[in-house]
């Protein structure tokens, strides 16, 4: 199958705005063309190609408009900037078609104007992605490789950004295929066998088979295992800072934070929304969620804010639940059911709060915070906010928490899973899982084995990407900003 050759496309590959430099791309069957058509410089003369474009060697020369003036019947030319040209040739550049970067001034114009003598010159504007989707369809990266490039884009610290350059060096691919390997050569050896035996199916051992498959297994469970860190390390860490009006959380999200984003009022029920920041520790990323006050009181349960809260909650990766360490009461214990009830399965650590005031005695010493150490998180922690005792603690819980979600073997798998991994992960288990105990218990034959295991390997080059449809294509690239 050989489709009709893709139009030639161009736009910036680097954000807009003010800027030393910007590159603008040009990929496709044209891209020679239309450079020679706007670039006067090295083998590129008077509109057209004198000599060999040597790729990777970039070439200096000026970019001009193409105008073509009918009166006179002459090509003019308005120039738009002294540029840096960098042909790649296919098949070596990043798309695996003829490519050319402009290297031109930065800013809100020029880029702008290269583009749209490039658009002139007979390109098309690039769609979201589009780049990225043509180095995919020429084989130059694996789907997950593909998005492995938007999340080394999107990486919000430097850990997630490591994970996602290991995947893109093939990370998952290695793994998938350390997995497929030994059932790819159960497949061989099944089908193999039925080549000679016409009547009687002495085959491959049902049990042996079935130790294969649930070697399988185990080897997805390893990659499952990690798949939370995959996300962890690609959007953040999600910290939810919860608890009755007035419990100090919007001054504890600032004093974390180290800035003032959060209100902060007397008045009890000022966060009406939810406030997000962000913090980077030891190069994970961290972000913090600055939440409105939970109330016993079902009443309130129906306010917008507390709604938010609610749904943050059920998106934290660890609660911190703040209650006021010098309150005359105990917290209202509606307040942690309600915390509880939202997100009742991930960790959760008790602050203390406003220590300044305390008489930290008494919370300090054996008084027992209410579920204090849910899911191995620390026990409490007082803290004031005022005077900064006690953050330093918080950040090293929620680091040792962080850490229990095993980013570290992630990173060393090379291994960010997504949601669409995780999902292939899963289907194909259930299906090895069922394979192996119908060879342990029923004994199939060879060719059921046989076309069973084919279609489970099928499914599981989907989760590299090697086997894809356009509806996963279309759900990957959406991602991706125009210009990569
Ligand atoms: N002394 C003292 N007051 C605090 C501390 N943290 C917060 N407060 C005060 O407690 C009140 C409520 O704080 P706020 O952060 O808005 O609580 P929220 O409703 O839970 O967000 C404000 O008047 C703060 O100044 C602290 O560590 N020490
Ligand atoms: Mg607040």
């Amino acid at each position: 199958m050989n489709p009709a050759p893709l139009p030639t496309i161009a736009a910036q590959a680097t954000p807009v705005g003010e800027s030393g430099l910007a590159v603008v791309r040009v990929s496709g069957p044209d891209a020679l063309a239309v450079t020679a058509r706007i670039f006067e410089g090295g083998p590129f003369r008077g509109g057209a190609l004198v000599g060999a474009v040597e790729s990777h060697r970039a070439v200096y020369g000026i970019l001009a408009d193409p105008v073509f003036e009918p009166s006179a019947n002459e090509k003019t030319s308005c120039v738009i900037d002294q540029v840096l040209v960098l042909p790649l040739l296919a098949p070596h550049g990043y798309t695996g078609e003829d490519t050319v970067e402009f290297f031109c001034h930065g800013g809100r114009v020029v880029p702008d104007l290269v583009v749209r003598a490039c658009l002139a010159a007979g390109a098309e504007p690039a769609g979201p992605g589009e780049f990225t989707r043509r180095a995919f369809l020429n084989g130059k990266l694996s789907l997950d490789q593909a998005e492995a490039v938007a999340d080394l884009i999107h990486a919000t610290g430097e850990l997630g950004a490591r994970a996602a350059i290991r995947q893109l060096q093939g990370g998952l691919d290695d793994q998938m295929r350390g997995i497929e390997h030994p059932l790819l050569q159960l497949l061989a050896e099944i089908e193999g066998s039925l080549e000679f035996l016409d009547d009687e199916d002495v085959s491959v051992p049902a049990e042996r088979a079935a130790a294969v498959l649930r070697e399988a297994v185990a080897g997805i469970d390893r990659l499952l295992d990690v798949a939370p860190a995959g996300r962890i390390l690609r959007e953040g860490f999600h910290v939810v800072l919860a608890g009755a009006p007035n419990a100090g959380k919007s001054s504890l999200f600032n004093a974390l934070l180290g800035e003032d984003r959060a209100i902060v009022d007397d008045e009890a029920g000022t966060t009406r929304d939810v406030v997000a920041g962000k913090r980077i520790r030891r190069g994970q990323a961290y972000i913090l969620h600055d939440t409105a006050g939970l109330r016993g009181d079902a009443a309130r349960v129906e306010l917008l804010g507390i709604q938010r809260t609610y749904r943050t909650l059920a998106e934290a990766d660890v609660i911190l639940y703040l209650t006021e360490a010098d309150a005359p009461r105990d917290p209202e214990p509606e307040v942690l059911e309600l915390v509880n009830s939202a997100q009742p399965s991930i960790p959760l650590i008790t602050v203390w709060t406003k220590g300044d005031l305390a008489d930290a005695g008494r919370r300090a010493g054996p008084h027992p915070a209410p579920e204090a150490g849910r899911g191995g998180a620390a026990a409490a922690i007082l803290t004031s906010s005022r005077t900064g005792s006690g953050l330093d603690e918080v950040w090293r819980a929620l680091e040792s928490v962080a850490a229990g979600y095993r980013l570290d073997e992630a990173l060393s798998l090379g291994v960010v899973m997504n949601a669409r991994h995780q999902h292939k992960l899963e289907e194909c288990r259930r299906d090895l899982v069922l394979l192996a105990d119908e060879l342990e218990q029923n004994h199939p034959g060879g060719e059921v084995t046989g076309t069973m295991l084919a279609a489970i390997l099928g499914r599981l080059g989907e989760v590299s990407g090697r086997v894809f449809s356009e509806q996963v294509l279309e759900a990957v690239f959406r991602r991706f900003c125009v210009g990569k």
